[in-house]
């Protein structure tokens, strides 16, 4: 439970951007789901670097109200600059990080280091939350020849993420893989929380970035997407930059293996309250 004078700020912050009966709507909504299908959070490793703090707060709070999210986390600033630091010269090929053995051994520290980094924090705001940086994705080379040890997820196991959750704590996953024989692969975050959601068919699906959404032209952030009558536009738009254009396939993609009425939602750490419990939400919805 946080302080009372942190929790009085979290009601007065959640007031004023809904009324109480919206908010308990969702929140009867959201405690009526089995805990596995509550919420998967995707965690930008630049959200790591530059937000920690107002993530923190919004996955406590959530717990505070008795909700258990679903984090999976990426790490990429932090492994460009570590990897750089190590003489080793940044390859990506369609937004995959080639990965060699010498590369990978500062990939796994740098994982662990900021997952372990995450769980600590929340611990810190007396939040429970456990350490996940191996047995959730079982994964193939992707093209060994092409991309070096880079996973694609093969299957999800449930079980320690299940446990997590029936204590209520808060599963903090690193994007991590491993082949049948145990070799450990690198594996990009959005594609690992892909894969999460397509076995655990979660209500709610948040992507948390900097930019705390889809930018139009301008760089204002845009409302909502219509996948079905907006996508073809949407990806001839000369002013949509490439990883927007990658992040808008993925989603589309995921979309497509799951209910009707799923969405996805890119908001910043701060926003991730008045996105869960208001009609209004924040950051950009897609729909399908
Ligand atoms: C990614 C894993 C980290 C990641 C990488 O090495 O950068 C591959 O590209 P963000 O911060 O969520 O982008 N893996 C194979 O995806 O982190």
């Amino acid at each position: 439970m946080h302080d009372p004078q942190t929790r009085q700020t979290i009601v007065r912050l959640l007031s004023s951007m809904a009324s109480p009966k919206e908010i308990s709507q969702y929140l009867k909504r959201f405690s009526q789901l089995d805990a596995a299908r509550f919420a998967v959070v995707k965690v930008g490793g630049a959200v790591l670097r530059d937000d920690l703090d107002a993530l923190v707060s919004s996955l406590a709070f959530l717990q505070d109200v008795g909700l258990t999210p679903i984090v999976i986390h990426g790490a990429g600033p932090q492994l460009d600059a570590e990897l750089s630091a190590a003489g080793i010269e940044k390859q990506t090929i369609d937004g995959l990080r080639v990965t060699s053995s010498q590369a990978l051994a500062i990939v796994r520290r740098v994982f662990h280091a900021q997952n372990l980094m995450l769980v600590e924090a929340l611990q810190r705001a007396d939040a429970r939350a456990t350490s996940i940086v191996s047995g959730v994705f079982e994964a193939d080379y992707k093209d060994q020849a092409r991309y070096g040890l880079v996973g694609e997820v093969r299957r999800v196991e449930r079980a320690l993420i299940e446990a997590s959750l029936q204590s209520g704590s808060i599963p903090v996953i690193a994007s991590l893989g491993e082949t049948a024989g145990g070799q450990i692969l690198n594996v990009n975050a959005d594609f690992a929380a892909n894969a999460l959601v397509r076995e655990l068919q979660p209500y709610k699906i948040v992507f948390l970035t900097g930019t705390g959404g889809l930018l139009d032209a301008s760089g204002r952030i845009i409302d909502s997407i219509n996948l079905s009558t907006q996508y073809n536009q949407l990806m001839s738009e000369p002013w949509i930059d490439g990883g927007m254009r990658v992040k808008i396939q993925q989603i589309k993609d995921l979309l497509d293996g799951l209910p009707q009425a799923s969405s996805v939602s890119i908001t910043q750490p701060a926003e991730l309250a008045k996105e869960l419990f208001t009609h209004k939400g924040s950051g950009t919805l897609v729909r399908r």
